[in-house]
């Protein structure tokens, strides 16, 4: 068995794990990722398209920002549509200057992944048998195997940035753990295409055949997402099938103009809130979808990770600069307020746009009574300044709070 040190163990080398490991060295603090798969594998995945000022900041922060500043876009508001008829929601005007930048979650990975190999940082991708250790002493450690060779991984404290599916949660005993859970009876299908957008902004789509939304990755590739029954299958969906139904969904006047093309990539994603509490236990922090999932509604997962990391690097560095080792116990709770928040976001958006149906309707109302209030619902925030104000905050991000 070979033995290393470092400083922070981050297991799991997505979004939340580089960040976290980029802005650590920024700051001098030695860190180590472990990551399951390849890097190639966790650029395949194609998942988020919109960062809040926050994360982009962050990302400025890390000295990361070249590539975000030049090919992302700013978008400065958002367009709802109920059933076919268009509200600008305006972002910049309602927040009194906020915006959000149009810029795919593969693309700033792959710049993080670019700067940690710059600077020459530690990473061991193809992981196998990850497992922190000893998490509640002054001592853990990480074990893992890689190319046929055992490791121990010795540090200070443990960062699970593993995702949903990962091993850091599970190291927190059961009856420490409360985990909360709602999962939807519905997924999107999501299609990636080299066309460009229908829209210049983002338009999210309440219909009564089932959600829609206009997303894009750059002038002259687009990602739209059509809401479908969990029974359905990528294969029962052909490229045309897609077009068709999305356009249905979408205001006339945009679906009328729209280019569609082949698709590059084609998946459907399973909707759920989840939360687990507390988000630390002794020296490891769960940080990302290690500890939480929305709904991609509200755009909040992988801003909600960026909470979590510009808490835990404040955390750290005090740490490490003032050897305040107290702070540490100040984590789960700061992240949590903001965790919920953006749960109880991503929830409203997701209840309000949805086609529910009779299926999974787990109140104890009426169906289309149901229905009924939601369009209201919709409709009363998007006819009102307020209104969409209440909206525009909460997409754009609440400010990261200090640590006390
Ligand atoms: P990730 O991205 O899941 O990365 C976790 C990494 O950990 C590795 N891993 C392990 N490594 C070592 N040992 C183990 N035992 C391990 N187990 C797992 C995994 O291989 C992986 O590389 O979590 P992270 O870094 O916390 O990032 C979270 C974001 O990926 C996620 O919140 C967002 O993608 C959510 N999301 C969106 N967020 C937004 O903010 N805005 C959006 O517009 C948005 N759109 C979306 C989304 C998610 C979607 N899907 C598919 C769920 C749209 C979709 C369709
Ligand atoms: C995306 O572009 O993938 C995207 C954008 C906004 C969302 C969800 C996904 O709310």
């Amino acid at each position: 068995m070979k033995t290393l040190k470092t400083q922070v163990a981050i297991i799991g080398g997505g979004p939340s794990g580089l960040l976290l490991g980029q802005l650590l060295h920024k700051y001098g603090i030695d860190n180590v990722i472990l990551e399951r798969v390849t890097g190639d594998y966790v650029l395949g995945r194609i998942r988020a398209g919109i960062l809040e000022q926050g994360f982009a900041d962050l990302v400025r922060e890390a000295g990361v920002e070249q590539r975000m500043e030049t090919e992302g876009h700013v978008h400065e508001g958002v367009l709802f549509s109920v059933n076919g008829k268009e509200t600008r929601v305006d972002l910049k005007k309602l927040t009194g200057g906020d915006e959000v930048v149009c810029y795919g979650q593969v693309e700033i990975t792959q710049d993080l992944m670019e700067a940690r190999q710059a600077a020459n940082l530690p990473t061991y991708y193809e992981a196998s048998n990850v497992q922190p250790h000893d998490v509640k002493s002054d001592a853990p450690y990480v074990t893992f195997t890689q190319g046929g060779e055992e490791y121990r991984l010795e540090c200070d404290y443990i960062a699970g940035c593993d995702g949903f599916h990962g091993v850091s949660r599970q190291t927190i005993p059961a009856d420490v753990r409360q985990e909360f859970e709602r999962v939807y009876p519905f997924g999107w299908l999501g299609l990636l295409a080299d066309v460009p957008p229908c829209s210049e902004e983002l338009i999210y789509a309440k219909h009564e055949r089932g959600f829609a939304l206009a997303s894009q990755r750059s002038p002259t590739r687009s990602r739209y997402y059509i809401q479908v029954p969990l029974t359905d299958k990528v294969e029962d969906w052909s490229d045309e099938a897609f077009w068709e139904e999305l356009k249905l969904r979408l205001p006339p006047d945009v679906a009328a103009n729209m280019q569609t093309g082949p698709s590059i990539e084609k998946s459907i994603a399973p909707l759920r809130s989840f939360v687990c509490e507390p988000m630390q236990y002794g020296n490891l922090f769960l940080v990302g979808d290690a500890a939480h999932i929305v709904p991609p509604t509200g755009a909040k997962g992988l801003n909600l990770a960026a909470g979590d990391v510009a808490t835990l690097l404040k955390v750290l560095r005090r740490v490490y600069e003032q050897g305040d080792k107290e702070c540490i116990n100040q984590y789960s709770e700061i992240a949590l307020r903001r965790v919920w928040n953006a749960e109880r976001f991503s929830w409203w958006m997701t209840s309000m746009l949805h086609e529910f149906g009779d299926e999974g309707n787990d109140s104890a109302m009426d169906p289309q009574m149901r229905d009924r209030f939601m369009t209201s619902e919709v409709n009363y925030f998007l006819s009102s300044e307020n209104g969409r104000r209440v909206i525009a905050e909460q997409y754009v991000g609440l400010p990261y709070e200090d640590l006390a």
